[in-house]
């Protein structure tokens, strides 16, 4: 399968309500509710109220001088104006790729999928030729430590960890030690999840973040948000939080293929000005993709089945 057709799938509940409806409402030609009927079909994917009026108008804007015999033509336009809501800086370790090691710090509030993420991009990267490190900086539960361990195992990558209750700070800073020291590309430090109200957990978390910038200087350093794409206009505010205590350079978006809401990704990412990085659109390993904006917004608004190549 292409990254297209992987998109495609993950996106699979997406597309039944957006994609599917996108191609009905243009099929029955522009009827008296046509753009009230555009306006319910991209809010209730989540794109949010801008992103769809902005879309509307351009869309109107684009249909004075437009040829509108080609009947896919106002389709493709959609299309192209959502990849170009996506901010387009690369992430770091292709800007630099030769500067070892990548350090990525992974945060967000709980269950989003930090812990899952980490073993999914430990193995996109191995499966890249790059040796990876991974630190277990959730101290707070035995069974967080155990559960990136498990990835370790089943990936034969090393895991630094401490005992329960170890400062997360320690587990951080002798990850990226471990790195240096080993000569290994990649480090991914999975944290504790945190609620953006507890003023001392994302205390702690910018300490982490200190403890590690401190000793990297220069070298790429991502601190990654990873969000929960099902729970929609909550994570909305997620991103903000954590931006007061430490400077994110991207985001991470989880278990869309649980979800027919997945225009949150536009949302977030055009009201933040922050870069998707990668997509969760499973449990397993291989269910992390690339993120590309001109795939995704293909994919976004694609019916269901089938998907074919590109
Ligand atoms: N369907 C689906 N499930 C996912 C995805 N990513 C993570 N999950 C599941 O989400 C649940 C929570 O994942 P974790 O990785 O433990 O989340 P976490 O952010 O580390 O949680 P805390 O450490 O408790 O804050 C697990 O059951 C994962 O398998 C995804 O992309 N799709
Ligand atoms: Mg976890």
């Amino acid at each position: 399968m292409s990254l297209f057709q992987k998109i495609g799938e993950g996106l699979r509940k997406t597309r039944d309500r957006l994609g599917s409806g996108l191609a009905s409402l243009f099929q029955k030609g522009r009827t008296p509710t046509f753009y009230a009927d555009l306006e319910d079909l991209l809010l209730s994917s989540d794109v949010g109220p801008a992103q769809s009026s902005l879309l509307i108008a351009d869309l109107k804007e684009w249909e004075k001088t437009a040829d509108l015999s080609d009947q896919s033509a106002p389709l493709l336009f959609l299309e192209e104006r959502i990849a170009s809501f996506f901010p387009l800086d690369p992430p770091k370790w292709t800007e630099q790729p030769d500067q070892t090691p990548i350090i990525l710090l992974m945060v967000g509030v709980n269950g989003v999928g930090k812990t899952t993420t980490s073993g999914k991009l430990a193995y996109y990267f191995k499966n890249r030729g790059k040796t990876v490190i991974l630190g277990a900086a959730d101290t707070f539960r035995a069974a967080a430590v155990q559960q990136l361990r498990l990835w370790g195992e089943k990936l034969d990558i090393p895991v630094v960890h401490q005992k329960e209750g170890a400062d997360p700070g320690a587990v951080a800073f002798d990850t990226v030690k471990a790195a240096i020291a080993r000569k290994i590309d990649v480090a991914i430090i999975d944290t504790a999840g945190r609620l953006q109200t507890k003023h001392n957990l994302m205390a702690e978390l910018g300490k982490v973040y200190g403890l590690i910038k401190r000793e990297l200087g220069d070298s790429p350093f991502e601190s990654l948000i990873v969000l929960d794409a099902t729970l929609g206009q909550n994570t909305m505010s997620q991103i903000e939080h954590f931006q007061k205590v430490i400077p994110l350079t991207g985001m991470i978006l989880t278990k869309l293929d649980g979800t027919s809401k997945g225009g949150i990704a536009v949302n977030l990412a055009r009201k933040n000005r922050l870069p998707v990085r990668f997509i969760g659109v499973g449990e397993q390993k291989e269910d992390l993709l690339e993120f590309d904006p001109v795939l995704f917004a293909k994919a976004l608004i694609r019916p269901n089945p089938p998907i074919g190549e590109e």
